[in-house]
């Protein structure tokens, strides 16, 4: 089973949209296995986008980042980065899918609610970065034996 990295930013959390998003993928049939509001250091905002780092676009994605807590979670299911990457849509809600979360809940690219890991690689890396081994939780949930073949 994958498990991936999303983060609700502070503009989905200040308008309450926290629990929408955890619907959505639970309804898919994901398992939580980490959740944490924080407010996100600068350090910790470098490394998550540390691709982006020299781009125009960095100071005013790293002050919005900063801007209230985050809730982060750790998503487990089969396929779940692609899966959870797909339910969030495009990277601008402009162009994102109606149906996807960025598709139906943002409109600016500055501010598009919510971030998902965007290879197995990244969520291993950026689950690392965020979360202590003792904060991400095995068990089992009882829907499991229906929902996979
Ligand atoms: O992975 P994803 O969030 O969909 O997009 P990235 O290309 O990794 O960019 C990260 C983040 O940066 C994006 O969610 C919004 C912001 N951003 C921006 O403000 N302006 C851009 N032209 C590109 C990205
Ligand atoms: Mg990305």
């Amino acid at each position: 089973m994958d498990r991936t990295f999303v983060m609700v930013k502070p503009d989905g959390v200040q308008r309450g949209l926290i629990g929408e998003f955890i619907s959505r993928f639970e309804a898919k049939g994901l398992k939580l296995v980490g959740a944490k509001l924080e407010r996100l250091s600068k350090e910790r905002v470098i490394e998550q986008y540390r691709e982006h780092l020299e781009k125009p676009f960095f100071p005013g994605l790293a002050s919005y980042i900063m801007s209230g807590p985050c809730f982060l979670m750790a998503w487990e299911g089969k396929d779940a980065v692609a899966v959870v990457r797909r339910m969030i849509g495009a990277t601008n809600p402009a162009e994102a899918a109606p149906g996807s979360i960025r598709g139906d809940f943002a409109l600016d690219i500055g501010r598009n609610v919510i971030h998902a890991s965007d290879s197995p690689e990244s969520a291993a890396r950026e689950l690392g970065i965020h979360f202590a081994p003792d904060e991400l939780i095995d068990y089992s949930r009882i829907d499991e034996s229906v929902l996979y073949e």
